[in-house]
């Protein structure tokens, strides 16, 4: 039955606990994904449990298990490894427990999976690579395989060099921990230094693009190199836009409004609406000269520019309140 504000049960009554449990919380991307659910779940009355991960898979998979011992309803799974957490899932799932994954691939058709389409977001950061550089180029490329989205990107980067064979990749590199930005960097001098050639980099995450960006600055190389990535926050685009930057473009979603798709759809589920399988966040191409010409200097004024990047219309419905950013 529909509460007083219209909404169903159980949020008519309020009391909804639901736990948002995350592989990786440092970074720009986390956090805000982490502040978009839970301005999402604040709208809808509902008491989010935000469980921090520190890349360590045995501590997720406790997580998950704390999650269900304090009553969650549901629980919101944020990147991960999935062969760590199948059976601790599946021990949610047969206690009725909603189930809903954001960028890890859990292979069960009880549990939707948010995602910001990585092949587009590939496709658009790299459609700019070649159209800045042409399709013969020395690229670095920074990839750590086995996160869902890097994987998914990564499949666009080989069809990409597949269809240009003037693309050489001359190395790959990357890592992905609590610094990541800073041990990218390392790798990435120690790449340029033995390969000056290098004139592109294909950085698919933020952090990343950082520590490329640090390496090229701290080599003095701002000239020769351009850096192509995914995501955007108000550091990155004041590392963009700054003078000299070889940051040039990105492809990116608001990641607080993929938090907040990530919450709904935990609700959805909740209230035993339909919710698709697949739930994707479109994401938008970001470049250097388009923020410098529009004087953009926050997430908060790329959003005013681009309506799209500042709401979501996937799985919502006329009960669930806006989040506010
Ligand atoms: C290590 S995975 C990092 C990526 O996760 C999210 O999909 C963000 O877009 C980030 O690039």
């Amino acid at each position: 039955a529909a509460g007083l504000n219209g909404a169903p049960a159980p949020f008519d009554k309020g009391d909804v606990k639901i736990a948002l449990i995350s592989y990786i919380s440092a970074g720009d991307f986390f956090q805000a994904y982490q502040a978009g659910a839970q301005s999402q779940a604040k709208a809808l009355g509902v008491d989010l449990q935000i469980f921090p991960g520190r890349q360590n898979a045995a501590e997720q998979r406790e997580q998950i298990l704390q999650a269900i011992n304090i009553g969650a309803k549901a629980i919101v799974i944020d990147h991960g490894q999935p062969e760590a957490l199948s059976d601790v899932v599946q021990q949610a799932l047969d206690k009725g427990i909603k189930v809903v994954a954001f960028d890890v691939n859990l292979n069960n058709p009880k549990i939707p999976q948010v995602e910001q389409s990585d092949h587009k977001l590939a496709e658009l950061a790299l459609q700019q690579a070649l159209k800045d550089n042409g399709t013969s180029f020395k690229a670095g490329y920074v990839y750590v395989a086995g996160f869902a989205p890097l994987d998914r990107r990564n499949e666009v980067w080989e069809k990409v060099k597949g269809a240009n064979k003037d693309i050489v990749e001359k190395a790959r590199f990357g890592t992905v921990s609590d610094t990541t930005a800073t041990a990218t960097a390392d790798q990435a001098k120690a790449v340029f230094r033995a390969n000056p050639d290098i004139t592109v980099v294909f950085a698919p995450y933020d952090e990343f693009a950082r520590g490329v960006k640090l390496a090229v600055n701290d080599l003095g190389i701002a000239d020769k190199v351009k850096i192509y990535s995914a995501d955007i926050s108000t550091a990155d685009i004041q590392e963009i836009t700054e003078k000299g930057s070889p940051w040039v473009a990105t492809a990116a979603t608001n990641p607080a409004v993929v938090g907040a798709v990530s919450i709904r759809a935990a609700a959805l589920q909740l209230a035993g609406e339909n919710v698709p399988h697949q739930i994707v966040v479109d994401p938008v191409l970001v470049t250097q000269k388009d923020l410098r010409d529009a004087g953009v200097n926050t997430i908060e004024e790329l959003a005013k520019k681009i309506p799209a990047f500042s709401t979501s219309t996937a799985v919502t419905a006329s009960w669930i309140p806006s989040a506010a950013f």
